[in-house]
């Protein structure tokens, strides 16, 4: 078992041979590069390797006519005149006297990649195949796909597996049209979809990939069209989109089987896509995918021009596949208004089709903003503008790349990937590979000042037991561990809670998120000054008490748990970027072990994998359903799940709309915001101001520094932990950007800032909690 990389180099045969600015970029080169820089980063060598088959014309003819495999099965004889003329009839197609060996090639390679996840010979995987196969249609090759490779493959799962629901997830930036006419009416396949459109300017020009196309007859709310109307579109927007849009829906359906077409133009320095997302950020979207369909998801490349780009993107792909952590996302999390304008928009037209967006504040679909000036029609490939753009994403791409890669030296795969401490009477729990048990304890003076304290309020726990805490903390906040399960006594879990935050913050960490289940006391010196972002679920009511102090009442139904963990819990968590994630069940959480092991598996991404997990010695089950999920595999499938209480809802709403002003991350229909005004989306990078991603306006220099000194600033006492952190910092590049209809803060974390200057006063929320 494992993670499945299926390939074959004859893929790499195809090749245009004659002059076609429009078709270049779909080079062989973006195989090869992607493959060694696999090989390079030793993931490859984790992989277990399959060799691709060619797919039988019978395979082909799931989706496709017998009369088109035929035309695709001559172009093997043609010459290059003649081929020049057949590709001539299809729009952005070239086809090359070794096309119809690589067509079958790459469906093979995606067939046999399916085969071995739902056989169980391996987790999930990726099939790096060309040619791509999303536009392809069942008598059309379009846009450099001859057989639609994903599609097929939904067929075919369906057919010899006897699947019922299958979720298709294509990030490319361009709309698989192919795939939403195959599957448009049909109710067993979930296709999403978000991608450049620009008010239908950009290719393939379709009205039907807007947002209104939720599918045909008994396929209505089964299609499901994300249009980016801007280009731009950086990490917050791509998470907010899964948060907001995809994951509620797909939570609702619950899939068999994740399909995943995977293009990397939809990633920064692509020529065709223009937009920003750095290679991690598709780590984190694998990662939020992974508890779908008990983690069985196929990733197929379809397709990603500039070759840095994709190489790196498809190596955090794999890396989320073989359960890495992930590399924090790096940007301002804050979406765009456009980005926000497009979710809303696909909120609107999904609604009606979705428990799950029924019972949250959906908006009404907004009128589709005329297209302003500044929406020329874009550049089409070959011209001087359009080469301008490429070369300027290029460029742009260049700089994030090296900041990327130097993210990535700074983070090294911690050795352990999680160690967990147990109690005596926990001694024959099995635990999962990858998991240790964590043996040392802190010794001498350390132990004196911190544990000695607390094992004389808690009766049970033992000194040793809070020594191992500590010295996970330690562990965890100094790279050496990725994660860690503390199973304490009952009686211990306030106390062992109080240690770990006060450990973490004496180590340097600036912000760390405690999610606690069920009733544990805040602990009573817990400063609310920004560093510490408590949640509390199972509370006595909603209430947000400050930005940072917020209660969620006891949820009722599964449904209600993943509208939290979606809507709330982790739109605070990423816009927050903790440095470390605690996650405490508390007496009374009333959580069941696969909706723990959901909520841990899924905090994973906002603080890098940073988790400790404290739970009760009683619940060993737990402690291994979490360690599980720790050390990387896939929660269990949780079954179908739509809200179910009316009352959950409503809580989680008002919540919502309470933080949504101060946490970006939240909004998803943020009436309050007008669009940014053309001029200012315009601003050159010299002005003065910021622009908070939104709408509102500040001055930079004033309101930014001083702020930004105290919340970066060194939170802990400089001490023999002090380095703990060794390598996390991020360094604050002062810059401006502008694009997506944003200009962005002139120092990262700004919007962020401006929120902590606001935060609500008491009398301001008084007005709602009472009556919920
Ligand atoms: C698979 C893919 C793009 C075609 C663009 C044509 N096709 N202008 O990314
Ligand atoms: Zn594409």
């Amino acid at each position: 078992m494992g993670t499945a990389l299926v390939y074959h180099e004859d893929m790499a045969m195809a090749r245009l041979l004659w002059d076609d600015p429009e078709c270049e970029i779909e080079c062989p080169e973006r195989l090869t590069t992607a493959l060694e820089r696999l090989r390079q980063r030793g993931l490859e060598q984790r992989c277990l390797r399959l060799e691709a088959r060619e797919a039988t014309e019978a395979e082909l003819g799931l989706v496709h006519s017998p009369d088109y495999v035929a035309v695709v099965r001559g172009t093997q004889a043609l010459d290059t005149t003649e081929l020049r003329a057949l590709s001539g009839q299809y729009d952005a197609v070239y086809f090359h006297p070794s096309t119809f060996h690589c067509a079958r090639l790459a469906v093979g390679a995606v067939l046999q990649l399916v085969d071995a996840v739902l056989t169980g010979a391996a987790h999930n995987g990726l099939a790096l195949v060309r040619p791509p196969g999303h536009h392809s249609q069942q008598a059309v090759a379009n846009g450099f796909c001859v057989f639609n490779n994903v599609a097929i493959a939904a067929e075919h799962a369906r057919r010899k597996y006897g699947l019922k629901r299958i979720l298709i997830v294509d990030w490319d930036v361009h709309h698989g049209q192919g795939i939403q006419y195959i599957f448009e009416d049909d109710p067993g396949v979930l296709y999403f979809s978000w991608h450049r459109y620009e008010h239908g300017h950009f290719w393939p020009f379709l009205p039907e990939s807007d947002a209104g196309m939720t599918g045909q007859g008994p396929g209505q709310g089964f299609t499901v069209n994300l249009p980016w109307n801007q280009v731009g579109m950086e990490n917050a927007d791509y998470v907010a989109a899964f948060l907001h849009v995809l994951l509620p829906l797909a939570f609702e359906f619950d899939p068999e089987l994740v399909l995943i077409s995977a293009g990397f133009d939809s990633a920064i320095g692509d020529p065709e896509g223009q937009m920003r997302a750095t290679p991690e950020c598709f780590h984190h979207l694998t990662q939020l995918l992974v508890p779908l369909a008990g983690g069985r998801v196929c990733t197929v490349l379809e397709g990603g021009y500039h070759l840095e780009s994709l190489a790196e993107s498809v190596c955090m792909t794999v890396r989320a596949l073989l359960g890495d952590p992930a590399l924090p996302l790096s940007g301002t999390m804050v979406p765009c208004w456009s980005a926000l304008e497009s979710i809303q928009r696909v909120r609107a037209a999904q609604a009606p089709h979705w428990t799950s967006l029924q019972l949250q504040d959906v908006a009404p679909m907004p009128r589709p903003r005329a297209c302003s000036s500044e929406g020329r029609p874009p550049p089409t490939p070959g011209s001087p503008e359009y080469a301008g753009a490429a070369a300027a994403a290029a460029a742009e791409a260049a700089v994030a790349l090296s900041s990327f890669l130097d993210r990535l030296r700074l983070h090294p795969q911690p050795p352990v990937r999680t160690a967990i401490v147990l109690t005596s009477t926990d001694d024959n729990l099995v635990l999962p590979p990858g998991v240790v048990q964590q043996e040392r304890s802190a010794q001498g003076e350390e132990m004196e000042a911190w544990a000695r304290p607390r094992v004389a309020m808690a009766q049970d726990v033992s000194l040793t037991v809070l020594g191992k805490v500590l010295t996970l903390v330690d562990g965890i906040l100094d790279g050496q561990v990725s994660n860690g399960i503390a199973a304490t006594p009952t009686s211990a879990a306030g106390d062992t809670l109080d240690m770990a935050i006060q450990r973490g913050l004496y180590l340097g960490a600036q912000r760390l998120l405690c999610l606690v289940v069920g009733q544990l006391d805040r602990p009573s010196d817990l400063a609310d000054d920004g560093r510490i972002l408590w949640l509390n679920i199972g509370s006595q009511k909603a209430e947000a008490l400050s930005m940072f102090h917020i209660s969620v009442p006891k949820l009722r139904a599964t449904g209600s748990l993943l509208s939290c963990i979606l809507g709330l819990v982790l739109p605070l968590a990423y816009g927050f970027k903790p440095d470390l994630v605690l996650v405490a069940l508390g007496p009374s959480h009333g959580l069941e072990d696969t909706h723990a092991a959901l909520l841990a598996a899924m905090l994973r991404g906002p603080s890098g994998g940073r988790i400790l997990a404290l739970v009760q010695e009683s619940r060993p089950q737990l402690a291994e359903a979490l360690a599980r999920v720790l050390s990387g595999e896939a929660p269990p499938r949780l079954g179908p799940c739509s809200m179910t209480s009316l009352e959950d809802a409503q809580c989680l709403n008002h919540l919502r709309r309470q933080l949504a002003p101060r946490w970006k991350m939240l909004q998803v229909a943020d009436s309050a915001a007008p669009p940014p005004s053309l001029g200012q989306s315009r601003l050159s990078r010299a002005q003065p101001e910021v622009h908070v991603r939104g709408g509102g306006t500040l001055a930079t220099s004033s309101l930014c520094r001083p702020v930004m000194t105290r919340r970066r600033g060194n939170a802990g006492p400089e001490g023999p932990g002090a380095g703990g952190l060794r390598g996390h910092r991020e360094t604050v590049v002062p810059r401006l950007r502008g694009s997506a209809g944003r200009v962005l803060p002139a120092c990262q974390g700004a919007a962020e800032l401006v929120d902590h200057l606001a935060v609500p006063s008491r009398r301001a929320r008084g007005s709602a909690p009472g009556r919920l």
